[in-house]
């Protein structure tokens, strides 16, 4: 019932963090530029396959941008949708099914929302069937101006490739697009081209497949490397088009690509055994916060999550958020906690990590007293049952309508 967010909202707000001063506001009307890397994890950045950059473009990238190594995607089985929903909303996806199908009548309050109110327009693009994940219904809940979906787009036998437009031509073609839309946007672009099972020509890969033997994980490299070549054109294009400048760019992975169906040929990848630990390390995905012209750019090793990406997007937009549900906190503030929960409720924290009832010491690797993950115990709990208690009881319809609701009854 309504007497339930007021605890919540109490715990949410004893626990906010203070935006960092020298950054908040930094884009203040600008554009934002969101790209979600389809099954992208962390482990191929900044590394080489027979000699040749898997992401060359994002690694250059990187070094202009604040850069997140300890970054963890948070999802379950919406995937993609799952990685919309925490990053729009900094609510956790449910532990089963995809909220973007079982509540996408609720009330949120999510980023296209509130950027309304700040004079933005907000639209997401994806070349694929308007109603998959319920992408349709959803965005219009989450106050999504436009959905560019598959109709939008030229899609033809020559240029599509396993699940569709091939993400080359995906930007080209939402580059066309975003001519003719409003200014300032929060333009979401969910690439598709590396998506199991990671089909590619030879004709179009720049980089050689591995050689694990293992088809899944040999063809991720060269569609992983496609990727990259897609958002280097579509940086380009924007560059070109007038619309770089002026806007900022926030890439995250959605999810992992490879499962934990395919350990033998991640560890040959990695040199070493797949233990519990290396699998949630393996859920780390690549976040990179981009701003033209930012001269203050470096690695940030602190531990984050999707969940954290709607605060850090919102206070450099130099927009408040002392009064949202959130269980994420600004990765760019200076007294935010390292740390992460996953929706297993494995969780991560600066020196140690939690998984499967055992703790871990990140530097070894080896499970150690289960003691020093105790400190994050209960708020991992406490985070995830937080989040799904609001989403089943759809309790942010008492927060969004505050002339209906009282307090104090
Ligand atoms: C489909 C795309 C991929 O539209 O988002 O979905 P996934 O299987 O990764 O959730
Ligand atoms: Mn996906």
């Amino acid at each position: 019932d309504s007497s339930e967010i007021v605890d919540i909202e109490n715990y949410v707000k004893a626990n906010q963090v203070r935006p960092n001063d020298d950054l908040f506001g930094i884009a203040k009307g600008k554009n934002v530029v969101l790209i979600s890397l389809e099954s992208t994890q962390s482990f191929v950045i900044n590394e080489k396959i027979n000699g040749k950059e898997i992401t060359p473009f994002l690694n250059d990238l990187i070094k202009d941008s604040y850069y997140f190594p300890n970054f963890y995607h948070q999802t379950s089985q919406g995937k993609t949708s799952d990685a919309e929903f925490i990053v729009d909303n900094s609510l956790f996806g449910l532990p089963s099914g995809a909220v973007y199908f079982t509540h996408s009548q609720n009330e949120y309050k999510a980023t296209p929302e509130i950027l309304k109110d700040e004079g933005y327009y907000s639209a997401s693009f994806h070349a694929n069937n308007k109603s998959f994940w319920n992408r349709d219904i959803m965005y219009l809940t989450l106050g999504y101006d436009q959905y560019f979906s598959q109709r939008y787009y030229d899609i033809t036998e020559e240029n599509s490739v396993g699940w569709g437009l091939k993400d080359i031509d995906f930007f080209n073609q939402s580059a066309d697009i975003m001519k003719d839309i409003p200014q300032p946007f929060y333009a979401k672009f969910i690439t598709l081209t590396n998506h199991h099972p990671f089909k590619l020509s030879k004709e179009e890969s720049y980089v050689d497949r591995y050689d694990s033997g293992d088809g899944t994980v040999d063809r991720f490299f060269p569609t992983v490397r496609y990727m990259d070549e897609s958002i280097k054109i579509f940086f380009d294009r924007l560059k070109a088009d007038g619309l770089y400048e002026n806007s900022i760019f926030i890439l995250y992975g959605d999810h992992y690509g490879i499962s934990e169906n395919h350990n033998d040929a991640m560890a040959k990848w990695l040199d070493r055994e797949i233990t519990p630990f290396e699998t949630v390390q393996l859920q780390r995905v690549p976040f990179i916060v981009h701003i033209p012209g930012h001269k203050d750019t470096r690695v940030i090793d602190s531990v984050g999550g999707q969940i954290d990406v709607k605060p850090t997007i919102l206070h450099l937009l130099g927009i408040e958020t002392t009064n949202d549900i959130m269980f994420g906190t600004d990765l760019l503030a200076e007294n935010r906690e390292s740390y992460a929960v996953l929706r297993d409720g494995s969780y991560i924290m600066e020196d140690y990590l939690f998984t499967d009832s055992n703790c871990y010491d990140k530097a070894t690797g080896e499970i150690t007293d289960i003691s020093n993950c105790e400190p994050y115990r209960e708020k991992s709990r406490q985070h995830l049952q937080y989040s799904d208690q609001i989403i089943y009881g759809d309790l942010l319809r008492f927060l969004n309508k505050p002339e209906n609701f009282k307090y104090q009854q």
